[in-house]
């Protein structure tokens, strides 16, 4: 991705209201590994395109991730449901990884809701608990952003937001992200490192994201999905295909919560 990453962004808006009809979108929802299942229950996919029929998108790697855009109506909200997404440990650098979120950002969105699949640093989270992610740690040592952009990030992921959510269901729990580069899973001794920086959740995703999403002032609420505990934390091995099934099992659950939430904007 040799191009402006703001302008290809820009087209690939421009292509995206082109083949949905849509004008402009309000709404941003990523829906991570496991997630996928979540988008019948915000609307039907008779709007949807993929990925790689706009500018700058690139087919995702991993089985289970779909690379699907549907667009539909959440309440007041026109929707854009993002179902894969481009991983940093792909090789295709930062702009690639942020790239969705930009084009949404050109096509109008205002939210972004970013959920993935994570490892819990806390055994009382049981594979299937969704905790919203109050805060992250950026372990990559990237950053989508280029120059003298000094950003605020204090509060990346919205105060507001999680109330609204925790509102819904006050069962959520909140805790801290911590993204690593992958697509390795953790040493025990990396999760150790994790817990000891004050993180409660480890995956590959997000924070990358939620940064180009801060860039372009939306207000971001970023939900994960524990599916397994932290390497070392338990005796167990890591497997995708558990992480596949917890998100399957909770699916539809956190499809109705993605709804309400959006209901509620
Ligand atoms: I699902 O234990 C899922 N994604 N880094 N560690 C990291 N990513 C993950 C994990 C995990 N589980």
């Amino acid at each position: 991705m040799s191009q402006d990453p703001y302008e290809l962004a820009k087209l690939a808006a421009v292509k995206l209201a082109e083949l949905t009809k849509i004008e402009k979108h309000d709404v941003l929802v990523v829906l991570g590994s496991g997630w996928t299942p979540a988008a019948d229950v915000l609307g039907n996919g008779e709007n949807e395109i993929v990925v790689t029929d706009l500018p700058g998108f690139s087919a995702p790697a991993v089985a289970g991730h779909a690379g699907k855009l549907r667009s539909v109506k959440v309440g007041n909200s026109r929707t854009l449901i993002q179902m894969g997404r481009t991983h940093y440990y792909e090789g295709k650098g930062v702009p690639a990884v942020v790239h969705s979120v930009r084009t949404a950002i050109a096509s109008g969105v205002k939210t972004i809701i970013l959920t993935n699949a994570c490892g819990g640093l806390k055994l009382e989270w049981k594979p299937g608990t969704p905790v919203l992610i109050k805060d992250h740690i950026n372990l990559t040592g990237s950053t989508p952003l280029v120059g003298a952009r000094f950003l605020d990030v204090s509060e990346v992921y919205s105060k507001r937001l999680r109330n609204i959510a925790k509102d819904i269901d006050n069962s959520l729990d909140e805790g801290v992200y911590v993204q690593f580069h992958g697509p390795q899973y953790e040493t025990p001794a990396e999760v150790r490192m994790a817990i000891n920086l004050g993180g409660d959740m480890v995956g590959m995703s997000t924070a990358l994201e939620a940064i180009a999403a801060r860039e372009g002032n939306c207000e971001v609420l970023g939900i994960s999905l524990v599916t397994n505990p932290g390497a070392g934390l338990t005796n167990e091995k890591l497997n995708h295909e558990e992480v596949l099934e917890a998100g399957l099992a909770a699916a539809s659950r956190m499809g109705d919560l993605l709804k309400k939430v959006i209901e509620r904007l």
